[in-house]
């Protein structure tokens, strides 16, 4: 009788078995799944060397306000504002430069220098190696339409 049950066991216990083996494969198989997406997290790496590589900002001139008005990059870094004017005015940008003077051979012009309403352009700058604040601004309007970009 004994005996008779230890059997019955067995033969649950069996194919229990050869199922969990199964699963277990089935487990490590996902597993490689998961190495596929430590890859992708490698590609990720990639993404902060991106970081240091160019960016470009999407900058819209209204009616006197840049949008955004302040930015974040790298020492060194290449930056490209794409400049959109949403206002009804004429409005440009201009980077005060590594020495954060205005009118001075390092500042950066927006190209064309003047955007007339619905107006794009774009203001191609390369961040100098020492990290601190630039001002820009509208030449236009020089009180009020100005922003900072921040060097990292
Ligand atoms: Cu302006």
């Amino acid at each position: 009788m004994y005996n008779a049950i230890v059997r019955t066991a067995r033969a649950v216990i069996l194919p229990a078995a050869l199922i969990i083996s199964i699963a277990l494969l089935a487990y490590a198989c996902g597993g490689g799944g998961s190495d596929d997406n430590g890859d992708n997290g490698d590609n990720g790496g990639n993404g902060d060397n991106g970081g240091d590589g160019p960016v470009s900002f999407d900058v819209s001139t209204g009616d006197n306000f840049f949008e955004p008005k302040e930015f974040t990059v790298k020492t060194g870094q290449k930056v490209t504002f794409n400049l959109t004017n949403d206002g009804a005015a004429i409005h440009n940008m201009r980077v005060a430069g590594a020495d954060n003077e205005y009118n001075t051979d390092d500042d950066a012009l927006s190209d064309p220098s003047q955007l007339s309403p619905g107006d794009t352009g774009t203001l191609e700058w390369t961040a100098p190696d020492k990290a601190g604040e630039i001002d820009f601004k509208c030449e236009f309007h020089p009180t009020d339409s100005t922003g900072i970009i921040k060097v990292e």
